[in-house]
């Protein structure tokens, strides 16, 4: 780093006069300048020969996660490798122009088992003046996912693609991107340059394990419903196949959505507003009995040939089946194994399978469950081929092994952020409230466990208050998984989530409430405000209040008594 500030200083005294442009930096040779400046953690070699760099104009970006905005950047990519492989990994770092740059670096992430979500996240930093990257993880290229690197064969996993896929490859990049970007706009040494991170899902689990491994590399981060405490996480994408299967009820898809529907318009005036959306699910959870949608009638039109006309009406089992997915995994004895859905929020995991030859829905193994288990547990294959013999209690043997297994690389719900709060660090941790995919209560339970790890001496209130000093936890009324949701239109969605945590970081700008927007439907564009966990949202006279309830409050936590250690 000392070798690029002197060059660049006897550089500067030859071209003083002349401000950047976009060109001067997005230039191949200037980048390896900036690259060969850059002191990589140890058993890393830059190529600096394999940089490439482009000028992308006017490039319309159209995201959940910043507003939609028109962007100009230098779309560089970085190839390095590890000592002792022969290996590649690449690395995607967006640069804005330098009078654009606002002194910010940002990571982001990927979903599913994809490293690497592209245009869908980058551009959010160009959108607020930072030099954003994205890994390819060195499984390929960045079209490739780590699930197809992860087997070498038969019972052999591909540690290094395990270890790169859970955080490594992650923490590579910052190494590698923050003295990159500090060289490419001539920062010395002093002067400062923001770290933020932000993506959801997938990308929400990496982001947690920088924070929880690499606390004081970061000034803040915007983290939307993470797949953390993973082997749980994965694992209980297969609980409702295996509801269906011990009650032998296969529901047409319509049956279910009947359900949800009828949830929702009991369940959305609970929170004292009429506006199709669920914002106290709690409040749905303890007053609407599931079992009061059995005989209403549901229609949906064929689709294609594939699928049937489906009329009839909800019947005794499928109002079951959403019950006991709802209250979540349960061993043989009754124990609570996890948690589960909120009501109201979509049922994709239930889905099922039309047999054309029978005539008759039956089972469909949810595609990421079935893949946890034949890609990590049984280490042979990207497709779980069938449920046979599998219960309540293989599902906890699943988790408990997995745990185990992956405790130090995919589990990422290391509770202690000591090292992130002692350097100043922020969080916008936030998780829509219908999520049918990562479970809302599963980053309630998250949020619990660093303040119950981190404030031990404290009661609830004081310990509550002193987490949210910085790190907040805001709920999404409606939202589905990563996204605004199509049956509950006129909810919101934190779409400058970064720019809140920027503002907190740089102006101590406080989130009392979460800054978000309707992005759909006839409100399209209008301002609502988030409420920070423990409050709820709840409307009186038309205005929003965030209150405590205890009651509603205790919803959200589970004692997972069949699990023998404790779960964060
Ligand atoms: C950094 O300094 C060099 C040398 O003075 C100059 O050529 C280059 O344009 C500067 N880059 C920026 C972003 O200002
Ligand atoms: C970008 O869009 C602006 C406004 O429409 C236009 O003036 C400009 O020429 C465009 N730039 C490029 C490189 O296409
Ligand atoms: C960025 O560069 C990579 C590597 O050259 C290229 O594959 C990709 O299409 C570029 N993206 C844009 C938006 O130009
Ligand atoms: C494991 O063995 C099975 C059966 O021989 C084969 O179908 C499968 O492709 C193998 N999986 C891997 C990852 O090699
Ligand atoms: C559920 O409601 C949505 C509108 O939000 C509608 O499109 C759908 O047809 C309904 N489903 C059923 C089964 O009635
Ligand atoms: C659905 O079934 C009921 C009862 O059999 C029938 O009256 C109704 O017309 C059917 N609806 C449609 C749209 O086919
Ligand atoms: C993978 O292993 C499981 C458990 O041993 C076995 O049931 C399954 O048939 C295997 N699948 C393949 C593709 O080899
Ligand atoms: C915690 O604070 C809330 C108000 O913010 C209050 O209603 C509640 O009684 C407090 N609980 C305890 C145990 O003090
Ligand atoms: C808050 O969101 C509204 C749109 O809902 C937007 O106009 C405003 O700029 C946002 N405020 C901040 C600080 O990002
Ligand atoms: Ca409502």
């Amino acid at each position: 780093m000392k070798l690029m500030s002197s060059l660049s200083m006897a550089m500067g005294i030859a071209t003083v006069a002349h401000a950047a442009t976009i060109y001067d930096i997005c230039d191949k040779n200037y980048l390896k300048k900036a690259l060969a400046g850059v002191s990589t953690p140890p058993g890393i070699t830059i190529s600096p020969d394999l940089v490439t760099a482009n000028v992308v104009f006017n490039e319309t970006i159209d995201s959940y996660f910043f507003p939609d905005s028109v962007v100009k950047f230098c779309n560089t990519t970085v190839a390095y490798s590890h000592a002792g492989r022969d290996d590649q990994v690449l690395l995607q770092i967006l640069l804005p122009a330098p009078n654009e740059f606002q002194s910010r670096w940002l990571s982001t992430g990927g979903g599913g088992y994809s490293i690497y979500s592209g245009m869908w996240t980058l551009p959010g930093g160009i959108v607020y003046g930072a030099a954003s990257g994205s890994t390819d993880g060195g499984f390929g290229s960045f079209d490739t996912n780590a699930d197809t690197a992860m087997l070498l064969g038969n019972g052999s996993v591909d540690y290094e693609t395990l270890y790169m896929f859970a955080y490594k490859a992650q923490w590579e990049m910052s190494q590698i991107g923050k003295p990159f970007t500090k060289n490419v706009y001539n920062m010395t040494d002093d002067d400062r340059l923001y770290s933020y991170y932000a993506s959801c899902s997938e990308g929400g689990r990496e982001g947690w394990s920088q924070l929880q491994r690499f606390g004081d590399e970061w000034d803040g981060a915007a983290v939307g419903a993470p797949a953390f405490r993973w082997s749980f996480q994965q694992t209980q994408h297969l609980f409702s196949n295996i509801v269906e299967k011990t009650l032998d009820y296969y529901p047409p898809p319509c049956e279910l959505d009947k359900i949800v529907n009828l949830t929702i318009i009991a369940c959305d005036p609970l929170d004292g507003k009429l506006d199709g959306v669920i914002a106290r699910s709690d409040l749905c959870l303890l007053q609407f009995d599931i079992q009061s949608t059995v005989g209403q009638s549901y229609y949906c039109a064929a689709e294609g040939s594939s699928t049937p006309a489906q009329n009839g009406t909800v019947s005794a089992e499928g109002a079951e089946l959403v019950q006991q997915i709802i209250a979540g995994l349960k061993d043989s004895d009754g124990h609570q194994v996890y948690l589960s859905y909120q009501p109201g929020a979509a049922l994709d995991d239930a889905e099922t399978a039309w047999n054309e030859d029978e005539g008759k829905w039956e089972l469909s193994i949810d595609e990421l469950g079935g893949e946890y288990i034949s890609l990590l547990v049984y280490k042979n294959s990207t497709t779980l081929e069938s449920l046979d013999g599998v219960t309540y209690d293989t599902l906890r043997e699943w988790m408990i092994s997995g745990l185990h297994e992956y405790d130090s690389t995919l589990q990422t719900t290391w509770p202690d952020l000591s090292p992130f709060q002692k350097a100043g660090g922020k969080i916008i941790h936030y998780h829509g409230e219908a999520d049918y995919s990562v479970p809302t209560a599963s980053s309630v339970r998250y949020w619990e466990s660093v303040r119950s790890i981190m404030y031990p001496r404290q009661d609830y209130n004081s310990s509550a208050e002193a987490l949210n000093e910085w790190y907040r936890l805001f709920l999404i009324p409606g939202a589905g998984h990563c996204a605004p949701n199509d049956a509950m239109p006129n909810g919101p969605f934190p779409d400058t989530s970064l720019g809140s945590l920027i503002e907190w970081v740089e102006n101590d700008v406080f989130p009392t409430t979460l800054n978000a927007t309707v992005l759909q439907g006839e409100h399209e564009g209008e301002n609502q405000q988030l409420c920070a966990w423990p409050l709820r949202p709840l409307w009186i006279d038309d205005v929003m209040e965030c209150v405590y309830d205890q009651a509603s409050i205790d919803t959200w936590h589970y004692d997972f008594d069949a699990i023998p250690v404790p779960v964060y």
